[in-house]
């Protein structure tokens, strides 16, 4: 029994749930789709074609966003510390025993990664392998996961001497009283995005791809691109360690000041996952250009040299 209380947990612990990741690809797509098409077309192909081998439930660019938690399910590690960077918060000054230094860095490595395989000098003549196929997905589940802020972060001090699990064992009283989970809360944007068996389940219907294209077209009129010209726009150790101050400045205080819930709070924690959506869909498709730009050049000198 304790044994599948903690597997639920882990299993909890690292997914920003599917409209999180479904919207961020969402808005990177049509930030692609207006600025970029040819990096929209060769992405999206790159995304189909895994699609025979998958469940069915990520064939279309949103969907395919979701497939890195997919593969959870068959019960396999693989991949599993990708989904996170686990900076530490400790307040206390306890002395925190990090297994191995190159876990705090896991959602830093996964990005970095794929951008090699996909970038890859040896490789440069297929464009279309399962690998780079693979790695395509990753990058539009794991740029979305680290804008949840606690996905950036695990918080240490007396009373969690073994660390927080990214807020999954801290609890926050919601509106219908109930107490759930820190980290869930955060995973559902405050309940702004959530799912359930008739909406925006996947596979998507049409309404729903409608809808959710609707939405993020309304999401990026209110957080337009402009917005965020001073951003850091290439370097996922920056996003990681803004991720890790937004959880310590504004998700982390919330509920030591006041563990009930607050319309305003609510409201605002709204508008924040709203925020890193449109900078995550932002991020994902400078990301997915600076990609293809390396491709295109490498392939034009390959060219040269025939
Ligand atoms: C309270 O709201 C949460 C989130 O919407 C829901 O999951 C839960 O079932 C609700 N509980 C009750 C008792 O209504
Ligand atoms: C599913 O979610 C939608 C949107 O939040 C809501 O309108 C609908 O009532 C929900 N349906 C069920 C069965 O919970
Ligand atoms: C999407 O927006 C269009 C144009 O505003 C509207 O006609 C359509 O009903 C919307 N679809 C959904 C599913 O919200
Ligand atoms: C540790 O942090 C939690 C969350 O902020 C707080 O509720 C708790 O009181 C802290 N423990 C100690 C011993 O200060
Ligand atoms: C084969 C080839 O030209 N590889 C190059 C691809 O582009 C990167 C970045 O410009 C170069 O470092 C590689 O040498």
């Amino acid at each position: 029994m304790k044994y599948l209380i903690i597997s639920t947990l882990i299993l909890l612990s690292y997914q920003w749930w599917d409209v999180g990741h479904m919207m961020t690809a969402q808005i990177a797509k049509n930030h692609l789709r207006d600025n970029r098409p040819d990096v929209l077309a060769w992405a999206d192909s790159l995304v189909q074609d895994f699609n025979p081998l998958t469940d069915g439930r990520s064939n279309t660019f949103a969907e395919a966003a979701v497939w890195l938690d997919d593969i959870k399910e068959t019960g396999t590690n693989y991949l599993n510390d990708w989904h996170y960077t686990d900076r530490p918060m400790n307040p206390d000054g306890l002395q925190i025993k990090i297994e191995d230094q190159g876990r705090n860095i896991n959602s830093i490595y996964a990005i970095n990664s794929a951008t090699s395989v996909l970038t890859n000098t040896k490789t440069v003549k297929y464009r279309h392998t399962a690998f780079k196929a693979q790695m395509i997905r990753v990058l539009l589940h794991v740029i979305g996961d680290l804008h949840q802020p606690l996905h950036d972060t695990t918080f240490w001090n007396v009373t969690y001497p073994n660390g927080d699990n990214g807020g999954n064992l801290m609890k926050i009283q919601i509106e219908n009283g109930t107490f759930v989970n820190l980290h869930s809360f955060w995973d559902a944007g405050a309940f702004a995005f959530t799912s359930n068996s008739t909406f925006l389940s996947r596979p998507l219907s049409q309404k729903d791809q409608d809808y959710l294209d609707n939405w993020s077209k309304d999401l990026i009129r209110q957080y337009p691109y402009s917005n965020y010209l001073n951003y850091d726009m290439t370097n996922p150790t920056v996003w990681t360690y803004v991720g890790y101050r937004q959880a310590q400045q504004f998700l982390y205080p919330m509920i030591q000041t006041s563990n009930l819930y607050s319309k305003d709070y609510v409201q605002q924690a709204k508008s924040f996952c709203e925020n890193n959506l449109a900078i995550g869909g932002y991020r994902l498709a400078n990301k997915l250009i600076e990609i293809f730009d390396i491709i295109l050049l490498n392939e034009s000198k390959i060219k040269l040299d025939h």
